[in-house]
Parts: structure tokens; C-alpha cells; sequence
């Protein structure tokens, strides 16, 4: 039976009936992901787009002639007209030209974030560059949704984001000296289900019951008390959300008053140590308490207890998904600092245990060669959640990191393999400035949200219909991705489509180097057998890899500390920051002088937290985490994401007491709203919910009533504001939200975005 390989999971695949696909996870994998369920969907579902799509509207834009940068285009709620893959190319290829000869490829805005599928042939961003790259360039994006704001600060703290990222100490190593883990936004295991790239097996529940059986105790500061597993009996400790900093402030303030902060470790591997010291004195518990809902004394027990022996304290990636995100990391490596034990392998400090199946794996790490993206002659670029103002505001100055940059005047957005219609905040908003644009290419699998908000619309190929390869990053197993099904309808690869744009450019030479999907297969696998080769491991051919499906590189577990090389002698391995030691206080950010940006962890309030004066109008704070029943927007139509509705739409957590306030029950239909927009949602009523706070996943596909109206499916992001983060990692701050839940009276909307949109003959 062939074997696939998906974010979430690999899983052998049966074919009944031609069409129809069974999945079951292969037996390797110890904790297999039931989000399984959901790729059936890809195979057949109505949803699926089947042939090249034009937008009525743009077709009569280009006829008439009628271009430029205008405000009242219907992209999201026009009709389509079905054209041929010939006449589709053409006019791809003719945008490019005009908007690169017209206005210079700088107007080709072509980040396309997201997530696409695994496989590492077919990855779309790679060859959409490729392409770009070829004819001029394109305005390119920096940092992601996922951790913008520790990408940001970590190196003006303590070094590159991604070496302290790849390093962190296994759960293993923690299991065996441990003693305590104090987890910010706790240790998810619905996170766990997922890796970027591909998950073979899933490590981290086993990693997460090694920590329970080797006695370290979890404390899990969470609004909710399910972000750790009931079976790993964590200590629950309720908080407010967005005010992590101010208790990890707090538990700082009651090390350094008690006597317990390591002050030899602070003197060796820190700097700025009077100046950190100094905001630390005016956060005691007294302080923080009213803040962050944790009572005093609980806050100074906790403290002592993180001083009584190995501690480890993490934070998930949400935290920093909020204003002044930034801090919450600086505090926690500070709090690190002060107990003394970071490189040491039962303490120290976490990014993101939890956040993802890959943190915390001691397994050996194998990565397939990429296909060469090529250069993009552009150099300006767009900080990844500022699309929106990139669009409302051409040429616009925005300081990143220090320094001030343009936006560009875009008048041509490029997108495959991302949603932002699923991934960016307060999507009125988005939706507005998205018909600013000349144009909207998108490829996609789905007529999703992004692709009513497209001009032209071509169907993809999915991973099922397909030959491709993919590893998963964390157990070093490369996976044959064979060709499960014909594609459906007209659907082509990426990289064809992208090729057919590259011949009508002049470029289609260089693009395709004389290969076709199968010879790209072939050039990776070759790449791969060498580079394996190097390390003294011997492949398969392409040929034997496809008869075995999968192969193990056998490479023993690589134990690792975190830090543990600076921990040796700070001399030898300084960190890659300006001292070269941990900053508790930063000179560079200093001299940014920069009102929004100050030079050391700190707790700034919140624009939107249950402590702002909104908070008289809307009462509620929203928690858009990640959704346990399917990877972001992908396959929402899908078995195990239905089954999680509630009256057909996403289920919205409340806390009882929250609930009876508004005289709401289990099973109602509600309302979420604020001044930025509204949605429906099913409610959950839970005692795990802290009071004040309501939980709405991310990932419904966004089906608004009317332009910038009411969502009918349930995605939060039309509540969520897209303010950034602070202007230093101009990150996305979606965690930040205030709103109240009603009651919805009357008929239920009956959802659109589940089947095609209309379509219509040419005009
Ligand atoms: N409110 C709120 N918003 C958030 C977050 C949050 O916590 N709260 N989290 C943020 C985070 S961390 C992330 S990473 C983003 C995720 O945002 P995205 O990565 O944009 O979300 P996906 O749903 O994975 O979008 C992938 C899209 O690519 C399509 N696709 C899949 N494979 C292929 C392919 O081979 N070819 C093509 N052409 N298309 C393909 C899928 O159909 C899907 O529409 O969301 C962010 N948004
Ligand atoms: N099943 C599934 N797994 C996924 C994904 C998915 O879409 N589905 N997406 C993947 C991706 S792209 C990423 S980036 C990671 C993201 O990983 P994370 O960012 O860590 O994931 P979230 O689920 O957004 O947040 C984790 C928990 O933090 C808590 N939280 C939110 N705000 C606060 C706060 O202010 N304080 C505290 N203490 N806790 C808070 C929430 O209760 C939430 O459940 O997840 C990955 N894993
Ligand atoms: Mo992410």
C-alpha cells in the first residue's frame, strides 16, 4: 500500500473505488495523529478547484481597459468564468510583464507565506521565486507568522533565533535531571500532532510521558487548563492572557528579594545586569497579582520552588503572538538567568516545547536538498504581517528592527501555498485593502476564501497527485511521496504551471534546466544520495526508495543541552550577541530610541487585555490558538475538522460562569463580535476556560455574508486586530483581542464557502 507524507503525519493510503482514499497511519509511528481523517477531503471533494478560473470582473477590467489602483473591485464576491490552461497562462504571463515593465518588479508582491503540503519537489514558494527571480524580482516578506517576534528580539538577547531553536535540550535529558518545568501556554499535545516539512513519527506525547515518569512536575500557566495533558498531571495555574511578563517579572523580583538569584551566573554570562535589576525591584507579586490574576503568595511559592533544584522554564510561540511580544521571551530568559541553570541538562529555559512535535526530540536531524529558488534582485521587503498595510500604503516608511524601510507600491499580489484569508488578522480590513491590486494570481487546491479573493484562480495538484519525496525533520526517515490518484479536473504540479508562465516569459529555459516533475525528482534524490553519502550512509535509488517506501537514516539520537558549549566558558563560545553574553538589557536597543521599544524585559500593557477600558464594552479576551482538528485552514471541509463543529461551526470555549451571563448553553449559536468584525461559533461551555476568557481556534474557512460582513463559519481572524507586535519586530499580534459573545437569534446562516463559487459564461 503506497505510503504519504503530510505535516501531520505519515499514513498509508488505500484507493477505493478510484477516487476515494482510506488512510491509516503507518505502524511506526507510536502516537499517531487522527488528523488522518481529514485527507479524504482532498481527494474528491466538491471544493476542489478543477479548472483554470478567471474573476468576471477582472476580465472586464482588462477589456475595458480599466486598470490602476482602485477600491471598488468585488474580489471575494464576484462570479468566475472557467477559461482553458492556455488562455489562463497567457494572461498570467501578461501581468507579470506589464506590472515588472510598468512599474518594476518591486510591485510583484510575492511572499505567499504558508504552509503548503509536504514534499520537497513540489514545494509552490520555491518555484513561484524561481520564476520571479528570472524575470526581475519581487518584494519578498521577512520572519513568520509562528514566532515573528522572537526572530526579532532573540539575537539582541541572546543570539540567532534558529541555533536556540535547533538546540533544545530533548525531553529525555530533562526527564532524567529535571526536577520542575514551569510552561508558559503549557505543552500542547494537539501542537505536538505537527511538523513543518513532515511528521513520520511523533515524539513528543512519548517525550512528554518520559518527563511524568521521571518525576519532574509540570506547571501549566495557561488561560486553559487542556494545554497540557490531563495524564501528565500538571499543576494548573490560571492567568490572564497577554500578562505572562508581568508574573515572570514578579517571580524575578521574589528570587533576587529572597536571596536565591545566581549572582555568579549572572556576573560570568550576563550583561546589563544593574539596569534589569533595577525595573525587577519595582515588580513584586503585589504588583503582578492584579495584573495577571495569580495571587502574591502563590507567586512567591512558586518562585522558591523554581529555586529548589533543576527547573526549566518555557514558553509556547504563542505568547509573543501579542503586543509587545518581544518581552515575553526576554523575561523568560532573564528568569533563566537569574536561577542560574541555562546549558545545565535539567534547567534553563524554552522556546516553544510543545509548540511542535520537533522541539524537544533528541533525534538526529536529516534535511533533503531544496530545489534552487534562484535570486530575487529585489531587496525590499514587507515584515510578514504587514500585508495590509503594505497594500493601503505604497511607499509608506515602517522601522523594522532598528531601521526605517518603504513598502512598495504593489500592484501585483502572487500566492501559493498560503492563505492569508485564513492566516492574517482582522480580515475586513485585509479584504478592503486587497482589492486595491491590480491583479491576484493564486494557485490553489480549494476554492477557499483565497481563492474567491483571486483573479486568476489555478488548480493545483495535491500531494496525492504527485511524485514527490519528503523527510521528516525530526527522525531523520525520508518518505517516497508516490502518486496516489490522477489529478483532478485539469489540475497541474506548481512547478508546470509555474513553467508554463516561464516559457510565455522568455525564461522557460533556465526555469525548467531541461527538467520536467520527474527529472526535478530524480536531480533532488541524486542530491540526496550524495549528501547522505558524505555522512556514511548509503541510500537506495530513486526506484528502491518508491519499492520501500520509507527509509530510517541510521544515525544514532544526538543528546544535546541547550547553551551548553557557553555554559563551558562564555570565552569559547560567546552567544551572537553584541556581548557576546545574555542581555538583560540591551545598549542596541537603546540607541534605537524607539517610544515602543524598550531596552529591557518589561510589562507594557496590552492595547486589548481584560485590564484596558475596551474591556467595559467588550468583556471577553479571545484566545485564537491553533485548532486540535486540523493544520490551520487545511481541509476544514474534512472528517476529523467536521467532527469538531459544534451546530456546523467552530466551537467557542467559555467558562460557565461566562456563559450563564449571557444565558447561553452548550450547543447554541453565538455571535463573537467587536468593532473590527463578527462571527458565528458553537458553544462549549468548560471549567477549564479561566473566567473572562473565550476560545476560538483558528482555521474555518472564512465565509463572509457580505464584503467585510459577518463570518458564517467561525474564523476569529475577522476579530483579531493586525496591529504589529511593536515596531522593532513588526510581528503579528493576534493573541491581543477583545470581544462579547451574544446569543445569535433567528435562522442560521447556511455556509457558502464549503462548494464552488458561480460561475459564468465570458462576457
Ligand atoms: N488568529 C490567529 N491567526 C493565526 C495564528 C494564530 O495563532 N491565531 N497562527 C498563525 C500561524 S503560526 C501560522 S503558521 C499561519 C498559517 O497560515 P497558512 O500556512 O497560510 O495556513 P494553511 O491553512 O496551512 O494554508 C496553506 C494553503 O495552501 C494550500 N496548499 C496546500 N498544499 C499546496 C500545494 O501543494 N500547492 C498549492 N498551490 N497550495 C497548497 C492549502 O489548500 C491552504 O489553503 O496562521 C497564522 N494565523
Ligand atoms: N493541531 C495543530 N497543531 C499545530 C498547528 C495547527 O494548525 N494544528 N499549527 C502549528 C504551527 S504553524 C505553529 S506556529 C504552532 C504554534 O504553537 P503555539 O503558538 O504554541 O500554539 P497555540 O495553540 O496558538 O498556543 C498554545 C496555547 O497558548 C495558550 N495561550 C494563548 N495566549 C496565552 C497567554 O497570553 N498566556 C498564556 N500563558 N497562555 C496563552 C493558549 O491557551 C493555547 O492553547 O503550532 C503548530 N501545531
Ligand atoms: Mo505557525
Amino acid at each position: 500500500m503506497p505510503v504519504t507524507l503530510t505535516h501531520w503525519g505519515a499514513y498509508d493510503v488505500a484507493v477505493v473505488d478510484g477516487r476515494r482514499i482510506d488512510v491509516r497511519p503507518v505502524t511506526k509511528d507510536p502516537d499517531p495523529s487522527p488528523l488522518g481523517a481529514n485527507l479524504a477531503a482532498l481527494a474528491d471533494h466538491p471544493a476542489r478547484v478543477r479548472r483554470p478560473a478567471v474573476r468576471r470582473g477582472f476580465l472586464e477590467e482588462v477589456a475595458s481597459g480599466r486598470r490602476g489602483r482602485r477600491s471598488d473591485r468585488r474580489r471575494g464576491d464576484d462570479a468566475f468564468v472557467e477559461v482553458d490552461w492556455e488562455t489562463a497562462l497567457d494572461l498570467v504571463a501578461a501581468e507579470i510583464d506589464r506590472v515588472r515593465t510598468e512599474a518594476g518588479p518591486a510591485s510583484i508582491y510575492a511572499g505567499s507565506y504558508g504552509w503548503a503540503s509536504a514534499g520537497r519537489v513540489h514545494n509552490p514558494q520555491t518555484w513561484l521565486f524561481r520564476l520571479l527571480g528570472l524575470v526581475g524580482g519581487f518584494t519578498r516578506t521577512v520572519n513568520s507568522y509562528s514566532y515573528a517576534a522572537a526572530e526579532v528580539i532573540l539575537p539582541h538577547v541572546a543570539g540567532n533565533f534558529f541555533d536556540v531553536l535547533g538546540n533544545h535540550t530533548p525531553f529525555e535529558e530533562l526527564a532524567r535531571h529535571g526536577r520542575l518545568v514551569v510552561a508558559f501556554g503549557g505543552l500542547p499535545a494537539k501542537n505536538t500532532q505537527v511538523e513543518n516539512g513532515g511528521t513520520y513519527r511523533h515524539l513528543a506525547p512519548g517525550g512528554l510521558r518520559a518527563l511524568r515518569d521521571g518525576g519532574v512536575r509540570i506547571v501549566n500557566v495557561s488561560p486553559l487548563r487542556g494545554d497540557v495533558d490531563r495524564s501528565l498531571s500538571a499543576t494548573w495555574l490560571p492567568i490572564r492572557p497577554g500578562t505572562d511578563t508581568a508574573l515572570i517579572l514578579a517571580l524575578a523580583n521574589t528570587l533576587v528579594a529572597e536571596g536565591l538569584a545566581d549572582r555568579a551566573f549572572l556576573d560570568r554570562y550576563c550583561s546589563g545586569v544593574g539596569p534589569f535589576l533595577r525595573t525587577v525591584a519595582d515588580c513584586p507579586p503585589e504588583w503582578a497579582e492584579p495584573i495577571c490574576g495569580v495571587p502574591a503568595p502563590t507567586i512567591r511559592e512558586l518562585a522558591r520552588d523554581l529555586a529548589a533544584g533543576p527547573s526549566l522554564v518555557t514558553a509556547s510561540w504563542s505568547l509573543q503572538r501579542a503586543d509587545h511580544g518581544e518581552h515575553v521571551y526576554w523575561a523568560v530568559i532573564a528568569l533563566a538567568a537569574l536561577l542560574g541553570q541555562i546549558g545545565t541538562p535539567g534547567g534553563g529555559f524554552g522556546i516553544g516545547y510543545g509548540s511542535v512535535n520537533r522541539v524537544g526530540s533528541a533525534e538526529s536531524r536529516f534535511s533533503l536538498p531544496r530545489i534552487p529558488a534562484g535570486v530575487n534582485p529585489v531587496k525590499g521587503f514587507v515584515p510578514v504581517a504587514r500585508i495590509t498595510e503594505a497594500l493601503e500604503r505604497p511607499g509608506a516608511a515602517f522601522t523594522y528592527d532598528g531601521a526605517t524601510h518603504h513598502y512598495p507600491d504593489t500592484r501585483l499580489v502572487y500566492w501559493a501555498g498560503g492563505n492569508p484569508f485564513h492566516h492574517h488578522q482582522d480580515l475586513g480590513r485585509l479584504a478592503r485593502a486587497w482589492q486595491l491590486p491590480e491583479c491576484v494570481v493564486v494557485h490553489e487546491h480549494m476554492w477557499n476564501a483565497l481563492a474567491r479573493h483571486a483573479d486568476v484562480v489555478l488548480p493545483a495538484a495535491t500531494l496525492l497527485e504527485r511524485d514527490d519525496v519528503g523527510s521528516s525533520p525530526q527522525t531523520g526517515t525520508i518518505v517516497a511521496m508516490p502518486r496516489i490518484l490522477e489529478p483532478i479536473g485539469e489540475a497541474r504540479t506548481d512547478r508546470a504551471i509555474f513553467s508554463g508562465v516561464a516559457h510565455r516569459l522568455g525564461v522557460g529555459g533556465p526555469f525548467d534546466e531541461g527538467r520536467d516533475d520527474r527529472a526535478w525528482l530524480e536531480w533532488v534524490w541524486a542530491e540526496t544520495v550524495d549528501r547522505a553519502a558524505r555522512d556514511g550512509v548509503a541510500l537506495p535509488d530513486l526506484d528502491g526508495l518508491f519499492a520501500v517506501g520509507a527509509v530510517d537514516l541510521p544515525r544514532p539520537p544526538e543528546p544535546r543541552v541547550l547553551l551548553a558549549p557557553f555554559r563551558d566558558d562564555p570565552d569559547v563560545a560567546p552567544l551572537r550577541t553584541p556581548s557576546g553574553r545574555i542581555e538583560l538589557h540591551s545598549e542596541v536597543l537603546a540607541a534605537f530610541g524607539h517610544p515602543d521599544v524598550p531596552a529591557g524585559p518589561c510589562w507594557r500593557p496590552p492595547l486589548e487585555w481584560l485590564g484596558a477600558p475596551l474591556a467595559s464594552r467588550f468583556p471577553l479576551h479571545l484566545v485564537s490558538n491553533q485548532p486540535a482538528t486540523r493544520l490551520h485552514s487545511q481541509l476544514d471541509v474534512g472528517a476529523a475538522s467536521q467532527a469538531g463543529k459544534v451546530a456546523g461551526r467552530e466551537a467557542l470555549r467559555m467558562h460557565p460562569s461566562d456563559a450563564a451571563a449571557r444565558g447561553l448553553a452548550a450547543g447554541d449559536v453565538v455571535r463573537v463580535h467587536n468593532d473590527r468584525g463578527a462571527c458565528l461559533a458553537g458553544v462549549v461551555v468548560d471549567d477549564g476556560v479561566v473566567e473572562g476568557v473565550v476560545v476560538l481556534p483558528t482555521g474555518a474557512w472564512y465565509d463572509p455574508v457580505e464584503p467585510g460582513g459577518l463570518c458564517r463559519a467561525g474564523n476569529p481572524n475577522v476579530l483579531t486586530s493586525d496591529r504589529p507586535t511593536s515596531s522593532l519586530a513588526q510581528a503579528p499580534a493576534a493573541q491581543s483581542c477583545l470581544v462579547e459573545v451574544t446569543r445569535w437569534e433567528g435562522p442560521v446562516p447556511e455556509l457558502t464557502v464549503d462548494r464552488p463559487p458561480t460561475f459564468v459564461d465570458r462576457p
